[in-house]
């Protein structure tokens, strides 16, 4: 190992703490953005995104670029800084979901080629998620596959929409079909808006991670539960971060609208299914608080799925705030409760070998 040993608190904690939801990116994924941004005709919400993180002279912005390319010495120093001991890695979003088929489908091997090196270079510290190109569902198929086999690797992101496209759809449930066959969840991450609903958050500075990301995210998980996807793939397990992009809280309405809808045969999409939404929420999904550093929503959350289905996750390097990893420890969990929410459900679902 090539980082210094560890200066915190680990003899007095009986858990390793494990972040679930941390971002990296190679530098060939920079460049393909560069020519993508340099194009006429940008998607409005990638230039919103990562337009200005890559060309933002704000501190905020460059200390952001600055540790989404470092998989290295920076990272493990800032990890040790504040008292992770485990990242799990996803490709940054939007990753390759913003790129031409042709693009995406060459680039994604490379991304997750380099994040297995990265694991290698330093096993105790990183796990990793394959990294997919939806616009070729039978690619990504594959690409599971030979990422479990070659690297092990036992999940998956894909960052929410592709080009205004959901997983809704039909086309994309060959991926669905593999993640369940390899038991690898899929890590439903947000991307920025499609352009189709930006409009009027970006009209009011609400379109990125503040507010817009949650709500399309949580949008998209809701569509892949009303479509009929846990019904076809009932072992099926997806991630969702920010608190369930707030579906929790939403679910008792979900459960009496949805069955209004059903009853009235209101919408050709909206047909039965066997469960209620909460019922695929709280036996399909995992939860992780990233974002979200607040205890009662952590509790409500936990009340709601279960404490074994709630995970730590910190959103490096979006929300590198060493003090929130005190925020949680913090909150009333019982010991069984916080190692379950830091270490044990993250080995579960990601199937580290720790
Ligand atoms: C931001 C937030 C960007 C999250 C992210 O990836 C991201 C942000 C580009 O603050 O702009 O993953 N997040 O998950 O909250
Ligand atoms: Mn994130």
């Amino acid at each position: 190992m090539t980082h210094s040993p560890q200066k915190l608190d680990l003899p007095t904690r009986p858990y390793r703490r494990i972040a679930t939801e941390e971002a990296f990116s190679p530098p060939e994924m920079l460049e393909i953005y560069r020519k993508i941004l340099a194009k006429d005709n940008v998607d409005v919400g990638f230039k919103n995104l990562m337009g200005f993180y890559m060309s933002s002279p704000s501190e905020r912005a460059q200390h952001i670029m600055r540790c989404l390319v470092d998989l290295d010495e920076l990272r493990i120093a800032h990890m040790d800084a504040s008292g992770i001991d485990i990242q799990v890695l996803a490709l940054t979003s939007p990753g390759a979901q913003i790129m031409d088929r042709e693009t995406a489908v060459s680039f994604i091997p490379n991304a997750n080629d380099e994040l297995a090196a990265a694991i290698k270079r330093h096993p105790t510290r990183f796990a990793g998620m394959v990294a997919l190109a939806p616009q070729d569902p039978a690619a990504s198929a594959k690409e599971l596959q030979r990422c479990a086999d070659l690297y092990g690797m036992r999940s998956a992101v894909i960052n929410s929409h592709t080009q205004g496209e959901y997983l809704s759809d039909k086309k994309f449930w060959p991926i669905f079909e593999a993640a369940e066959a390899l038991n690898m969840p899929i890590y439903l991450h947000p991307n920025s808006l499609p352009a189709q609903m930006i409009d009027p958050f970006i009209e009011a500075g609400l379109d990125g991670a503040i507010y817009g990301f949650g709500v399309e995210t949580g949008l998209h998980a809701l569509r892949i539960i009303t479509s009929g996807v846990f019904d076809q793939f009932p072992n099926l397990k997806m991630v969702l971060g920010h608190m369930g992009e707030a579906l929790p809280f939403w679910a008792y309405r979900l459960d009496y609208m949805h069955n209004a809808t059903v009853r009235s045969k209101r919408y050709e999409a909206i047909q039965p299914t066997k469960r209620k939404p909460s019922e695929y929420l709280k036996e399909n999904f995992y939860i992780t608080n990233s974002g979200v550093a607040w205890g009662p929503a952590l509790q409500f959350t936990q009340a709601f799925m279960g404490t074994d289905r709630v995970l730590y996750a910190m959103d490096y390097p979006y929300q590198y705030l060493p003090e929130e990893v005190d925020m949680l420890e913090r909150v009333d969990m019982t010991p069984e409760v916080k190692r379950q929410f830091f270490q044990d459900n993250a080995v579960k679902v990601f199937d580290l070998k720790i």
